[in-house]
């Protein structure tokens, strides 16, 4: 990469924005005071928070009817950790990039990990990819993978998963997840039982080639693209597949993958109480499976999902570690702009849920107020914490204004020689 956006183009963006941040900041700590918090603590805690960028999601999506590429698209795994580099620059929450592969595979994958390692970048998750067929593949999966009726076809799928635990050992990552496509489009397609038996005899193959200290996580989608079926379709299956499998398998919770009006925030509280939760795929939608930037369409669910996250935390929760990810399709956005914007509203769920008056909230479910319950934690969702967010970012070398730093370095402008127009990125939605 051959103009990185520096340190110094950084700070100089955030020298004229410093006193107004100094002003807010000490406005905001005064108020919270008064209610016991102090601010510097939760300031340092939204620091520390992390929030991982998938590779896919630097590149431009699409739809299922077309895909209108922008400037400068990144056309290799190198080129998306340059992207994933310049997100961390400015938001400082996102120092971990999943990997998708075979998108992401090259020959020799440690090459990956020390331009990655000179990035100051590390990996989260592996993401196997099943749902489409690889060139010169000896048979399709378009009548499903790791549940297909034929066991050479599974084979194939499952093999492809234990090379991506292998990449992913080289990368230094810990985790593979595991989505698959599978499912039917016509009600008598597929036999149910035996399309989750053979998906139950195909992930123990996976399992066991697992390292002791890696887990797998299990994606669920209710639906897409089997439009009828799909064989993990929603938290329940998930579970009872992740319970079946063993300790190191955990259920995924990605946001568009849920009926509509799903209570999302009690399904993150069941796997929580039954240390299943593996962790996020965050998004959000409006319809379906939208892909859309995380709180864009539903910022209290977020909250809400982040209050029952935080209760766990508070608590101690026996087994509470869960992985955030980002996952999303930009198609009408520069990604860079959405992948920060989405890492810093994250974050902000993550701080507002920091400010739950705890004790209070259950004193008043304990009596019965449901309004003052439900008041107490609108108090939270109602602050603004963008002084809070601002300054962890200043204190970690970040941009105050991320977005408005990165359009004024015009990096994809000024990589645009090294990055000619390609028709098709290897990007795509899960
Ligand atoms: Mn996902």
């Amino acid at each position: 990469m051959s103009q990185p956006i520096s340190d110094e183009f950084i700070n100089e963006a955030n020298v004229a924005q410093i006193d107004n941040l100094n002003r807010d900041y000490e406005n905001l700590g005064e108020k919270l005071l008064r209610s016991g918090i102090i601010i510097d603590d939760i300031m340092e805690k939204a620091k520390v928070f992390s929030v991982a960028v998938p590779s896919w999601g630097v590149g431009t999506g699409g739809t299922r009817f077309a895909r209108f590429p922008g400037l400068s698209e990144p056309r290799n795994i190198f080129e998306k950790l340059d992207d994933c580099s310049i997100i961390q620059s400015m938001v400082k929450v996102t120092p971990e990039v999943s990997p998708h592969f075979p998108w992401d595979v090259v020959e020799d994958m440690t090459e990956v990990k020390d331009y990655a390692d000179n990035l100051n970048l590390s990996f989260a998750s592996v993401n196997s990819n099943t749902f489409q067929d690889q060139p010169g593949q000896a048979k399709s999966f378009k009548y499903g993978s790791l549940t297909h009726t034929d066991k050479q076809t599974r084979d194939i799928a499952i093999q492809h998963n234990i090379d991506c635990i292998n990449w992913g050992k080289t990368l230094g990552s810990k985790v593979i997840t595991v989505w698959i496509g599978d499912g039917s489009n016509f009600p008598g397609q597929q036999n149910f039982t035996g399309a989750l038996e053979r998906y139950l005899g195909s992930m123990r193959e996976i399992y066991a080639e697992l390292p002791d200290d890696w887990k797998v996580f299990i994606e669920h989608k209710m639906f897409e693209p089997a439009f009828y079926s799909t064989v993990i379709q929603d938290w329940g299956t998930n579970v009872l597949c992740a319970m079946e499998l063993g300790d190191k398998a955990y259920s995924l919770v990605d946001l568009g993958h849920h009926a509509p009006n799903v209570n999302i925030e009690m399904i993150v509280a069941r796997l929580i109480q039954f240390k299943k939760l593996a962790g996020f795929h965050f998004n959000d939608s409006k319809y379906g499976d939208d892909d859309l930037d995380s709180g864009s369409i539903h910022p209290y669910q977020q909250f809400l999902i982040f209050n029952e996250l935080v209760d766990a935390e508070m608590r101690g929760a026996e087994g509470f570690a869960p992985d955030y990810m980002l996952d999303q399709s930009h198609n009408v956005t520069d990604p860079i702009e959405s992948l920060m914007t989405s890492a810093m509203s994250v974050q902000r769920s993550y701080t507002q849920a920091l400010m739950v008056d705890r004790p209070s909230l259950a004193d008043y479910q304990n009596g019965c107020d449901a309004l003052m319950a439900s008041q107490t934690l609108k108090d939270a969702f109602e602050t603004d914490v963008t002084p809070i967010l601002q300054m962890a970012r200043l204190n970690s070398g970040g941009a105050i204004d991320p977005v408005a730093c990165y359009r004024a370095a015009e990096y994809r402008k000024n990589i645009a020689g090294e990055r000619p127009a390609v028709q098709s990125s290897g990007s795509g939605i899960v």
